[in-house]
């Protein structure tokens, strides 16, 4: 018998003992029970007696120890042990899910199944999991276990076998490891779509080298931590090959200022450390340490990081995909004025004017974009106002003049990702001729929170949040309401719905991303007064909650978080979008220089948070139309190091992600729906001919009964058929071999014809 387990609250106490019933029944079968330790960890023992509230558990280290009967939750019998996906486990309290995990990483089994998600842990070593050999190993399916690959198998053959674009979601927290986990898939497909060619393997290789050289930076979480979240669309042809590829990024920049522990952008340091004596004269270049930009964190270098040797890797990756040699010396060119403006300071003159001091900063950089340095000066100092017919000049203040420095500075990295992002695109191009279906790959930013949370990880946050309504809605309410349709008794598993805290960003006039956007827009506004405004419009809302100041807080999906509204303002208003810039930029006699001012149009004028949600937009509406394969990354410390995994850390996340609900859910689910056409066109060649009749319905039936699939496991819909886990698998297996016997025959047949 079971123990009755008792449904999740929001508390995310999942899964508890009931009824003292169940307690004698443990004592009586001596079966194994967790029991919660004074520091909160989970202990595997026996229990021996009980006395009022109170139970005496045998541990296994030998020793009796009195424990809350509050504190004690059942355990899994030892078969039970390393089960593959958490759904077999008897018992889903969280101290079983926990335990499970934490005994197959330790055995550096780092993927496990959640029903239909994957669980990655971050090993932060390398598995010597994803060679060659096992791809062909995988592909060949003679592992079972979970993997990436295994996911990306199942995309691919979804794909061809459906007819239905795919995508792989892959999602975590900063460092869990989704950046890996992305290429690992896109190695695979690559090998699978190549048809025996590396050819493509290696240019997404080179590809994800450039992207991270100029997209990655390492903070606090992550040494290799992506500052921008990308979209793979993997184009195939009819026939299962590549024919091309698209990414698209979401993105947000970090030229200018640093946390402590943080880096700039790979790029910069790689530039520094591995130009050839000749290019750094050509540019002027010097050590690190010598450009305020990059000594302004106090972290120059990364252990076990050669940006040297990077650099070399990044100037191949560049030929790679076709970038010229004029050009790649264009874009570095470009990267030591970004240098050099950070350099340029300001002075106060006689007649309190602001005036740019006359140093090597200024020359050098004024000469690495192709215009004086007088012209230079001027666009730092002054602002044109066009009054009537005439354009006068105004000074600018002092701090005005740094921000219009860095503006420039953040315009021109940019413009330049967006560039490299187009060559890249080009060098990948899909065929006008490919009218096949495509996998995209998600990997964007990872829900953040710190001590103290800025700009950046609001709008990351909130990015999270859709992409965790876009989970809801396939694993929760899509699966309810198709068997609510299809007249299936279900009972429903509750889910926590973000949808509120979605509408606490995205009402309009009077949500978080429109306040921040009215507030921007207003002169005198101040960080302080859009912190009032919020406490002022927002105050009953449940997912929001004013603090002291300029503070307030949001009821994430994953948790509360404290945002500090400090520089939102600016940083959402994004300077660099006026027009000077780009007028400024095309007078430079710079090709690269004078294309940037081009690429700019008049959507680039928004406020940055509005430009994120458009970006945000476009990519969730093109995972709308594709079927969703989840992967779930997990941190299992901290300290980015092998071998220590930190149990609440875990849980944490297991929560974040509703992990707990997902299992339960499939459990009692169907995680295979087909409609009875399609079920029958597969199937039906199957049944001998006094079996078929014209009804799909019919040959539904017939084909699971044929088969021997116990009624227990399936369950007829009125437009389709629903199967339990591993049934579609029984019947697949006996089609191939059914067909291998076919195609046996024929071939016999025509070697005896020959
Ligand atoms: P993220 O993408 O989830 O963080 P990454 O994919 O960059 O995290 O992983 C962080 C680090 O963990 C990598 O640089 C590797 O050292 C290690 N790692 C991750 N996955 C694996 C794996 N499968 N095998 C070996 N090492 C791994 V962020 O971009 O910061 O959200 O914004
Ligand atoms: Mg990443």
């Amino acid at each position: 018998p079971y123990v009755a387990l008792s449904s999740s609250d929001s508390s995310g106490k999942v899964w508890e003992l009931e009824g003292d019933d169940s307690i004698s029944y443990f004592i009586k079968k001596k079966l194994r029970v967790w029991c919660r330790q004074p520091r909160g960890q989970w202990e595997l023992g026996m229990i021996q007696s009980t006395s009022g509230e109170q139970a005496f558990v045998s541990l296994s280290n030998g020793n009796v120890m009195k424990v809350d009967r509050s504190e004690i939750l059942p355990a899994n019998p030892d078969v039970l042990e390393d089960v593959d996906d958490l759904i077999q486990l008897g018992y889903l309290n969280e101290p079983s899910v926990l335990h499970n995990l934490k005994s197959r990483y330790s055995q550096g089994m780092i993927y496990s199944k959640a029903g239909p998600i994957l669980i990655a842990l971050n090993p932060f070593k390398d598995l010597q999991m994803n060679g060659n050999d096992y791809v062909s190993a995988r592909s060949q399916r003679t592992m079972n276990s979970p993997h990436v690959y295994a996911i990306a198998d199942a995309a691919y053959n979804k794909m061809i076998r459906d007819e239905v674009n795919q995508s792989i979601i892959i999602s975590g927290e900063s460092g869990s490891g989704k950046t890996e986990t992305a290429k690992i898939a896109l190695q695979y497909l690559a090998a699978l779509g190549g048809g025996g060619n590396c050819a493509i393997e290696n240019e997404f290789l080179q590809i994800n080298r450039i992207l991270e050289a100029f997209g990655n930076a390492k903070t606090s979480r992550n040494n290799n931590s992506s500052r921008f979240g990308k979209l793979i669309e993997i184009h195939f042809g009819c026939t299962g090959k590549i024919c091309g590829a698209k990414i698209q990024t979401c993105k947000h920049s970090r030229v200018v200022q640093l946390a402590r522990d943080e880096r700039s952008y790979h790029i910069f340091y790689q530039l520094c450390a591995g130009s050839s004596s000749d290019l750094k004269e050509k540019l002027n270049l010097r050590a690190v340490s010598e450009y305020k930009y990059l000594v302004q964190s106090d972290c120059m270098s990364v252990d076990g990081v050669d940006d040297a040797k990077n650099f070399d890797q990044l100037m191949e990756a560049l030929d790679a995909v076709r970038i010229c040699k004029e050009d790649q010396e264009l874009i570095f060119k470009i990267l030591a004025a970004i240098l050099w403006l950070g350099n340029i300071s300001f002075q106060v003159d006689k007649e309190n004017h602001i005036e740019v001091v006359e140093d090597e900063a200024v020359t050098s950089a004024a000469q690495l974009m192709g215009c004086s340095s007088q012209d230079l000066m001027t666009a730092l100092c002054t602002h044109n106002i066009q009054a009537d017919e005439d354009t006068i000049a105004k000074n600018l203040t002092l701090s005005q003049a740094i921000e219009r420095r860095d503006a420039i500075a953040k315009f021109i990295y940019a413009s330049l990702f967006n560039w490299l992002l187009d060559q890249v695109n080009k060098s990948l191009e899909v065929g006008k001729k490919c009218t096949g279906k495509s996998i995209s790959i998600l990997d964007l930013y990872g829900f953040q929170t710190f001590q103290k949370n800025g700009f950046e990880q609001f709008y990351i946050n909130y990015a999270n949040e859709r992409i965790q309504q876009h989970y809801n809605r396939h694993l929760f309410k899509l699966e309810q309401e198709d068997y609510e349709l299809d007249g299936i008794d279900w009972t429903k598993v509750d889910f926590e719905d973000n949808q509120g805290c979605l509408d606490l960003f995205e009402k309009k006039p009077q949500g978080l991303l429109s306040l921040l956007d009215e507030e921007s827009n207003l002169p005198n506004a101040s960080d302080l007064t859009f912190a009032n405004k919020l406490k002022h419009h927002l105050h009953p809302n449940p997912c929001f909650k004013g603090e002291r100041g300029r503070a307030f807080r949001v009821r994430h999906y994953a948790g509360e978080v404290l945002y500090d509204t400090n520089g939102f303002l600016e940083k959402n208003r994004d300077t660099t979008s006026s027009d000077y810039c780009i007028q400024f930029l095309s007078s430079c006699n710079c090709e690269l220089l004078q294309l940037f001012s081009k690429m700019f149009n008049q959507s680039q004028k928004q406020s940055v948070a509005t430009k994120f949600k458009v970006q945000l937009f476009k990519l969730m509406h093109q995972l709308e139309s594709t079927m969703p394969h989840f992967i779930r990354c997990i941190a299992p410390n901290t300290k980015q190091l092998p071998g220590i995994y930190d149990e609440s850390l875990v849980l944490q996340q297991l929560r974040c992600c509703g992990v707990p609900e997902v299992v339960r859910l499939s459990r009692a689910g169907y995680s295979t729906r087909m409609t009875h056409q399609e079920f029958s066109r597969r199937y039906a060649f199957m049944l001998s001919e006094t079996n078929v009749s014209n009804n799909p319905l019919s040959i539904s039936v017939a084909a699971l009964q044929k088969f021997n699939i116990p009624s227990e496991m399936y369950h007829v819909g009125y437009t389709k058929l629903y199967l339990r886990a591993g049934q579609i698998d029984v019947l697949e297996n006996t089609r191939k071999q059914i067909l291998q016997g076919i195609l046996g025959i024929q071939k016999c047949f025509r070697g005896h014809q020959a």
